[in-house]
């Protein structure tokens, strides 16, 4: 490496552990704050990602909001699925009911407010719950389902800011909950409008998504 990149570099690693200790400062301040308003640094919240056709949990979901006064907020998704679906990428949504069984029962997706159109291939990508592909790669564990077809693992890390885990007009806990879907095709994002199946198609795993207690 150049030396005066390397050294660009260390004075960009030296801002960076900079920004984050004043930022874990910042956020323990705000713990305190929560604390003694008798609140989690946190929202949490967690799903038992379920097969559609067997209802075996195949993989689990977990949702961290950080905490924020601001009405539009950072929420963490995280997804990991053991040996329970094909290898390749998998479309993963937020839809708008939280019920997976059947797993027809989660409905459109989550897509709230005054102009809400939950039509998943109808208004894709626009729903709030919408999210980026699920990739199966790792085929090691030899699993296969019941016609043989291999069964893969696979995990999904991203961030969103169009839902909220915490109360408020974004909120994932409505009157009627919310769950993951994972479909059986990758999501092509709909480039050319609506067209059946554009938006993953078939459904093929299911998650409740349930709030951690405070
Ligand atoms: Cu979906």
């Amino acid at each position: 490496m150049h030396k005066s990149e390397s050294s660009r570099l260390h004075g960009l690693a030296t801002c960076a552990l900079a920004v984050a200790i004043y930022a874990s400062h910042a956020a323990g301040a705000q713990a305190v704050e929560s604390t003694e308003k008798g609140e989690s640094q946190n929202v949490t919240a967690s799903a038992v990602i379920k097969h559609c056709d067997s209802q075996q949990p195949i993989g689990r979901a977990r949702l961290t909001e950080r905490p924020s006064e601001e009405g539009v907020k950072v929420v963490e998704v995280e997804i990991g699925i053991r040996n329970g679906l094909t290898e390749g990428k998998h479309a993963v949504h937020i839809h708008e009911t939280g019920q997976c069984e059947p797993c027809s029962a989660a409905k459109g997706h989550f897509d709230p407010g005054p102009n809400s159109n939950t039509s998943p291939d109808g208004n894709h990508p626009f729903h709030a719950g919408d999210l980026v592909n699920i990739d199966i790669t790792d085929m090691s564990g030899d699993v296969t389902d019941d016609d043989g077809t291999p069964l893969g693992s696979g995990r999904l890390q991203t961030l969103t800011t169009r839902i909220t885990l915490s109360e408020g007009p974004l909120s994932l806990f409505d009157a009627d909950g919310s769950a993951f879907i994972i479909h059986v095709d990758p999501d092509s994002y709909c480039p050319g409008g609506e067209e059946a199946g554009c938006a993953g198609g078939a459904r093929a795993a299911c998650g409740v998504i349930v709030k951690d207690d405070p």
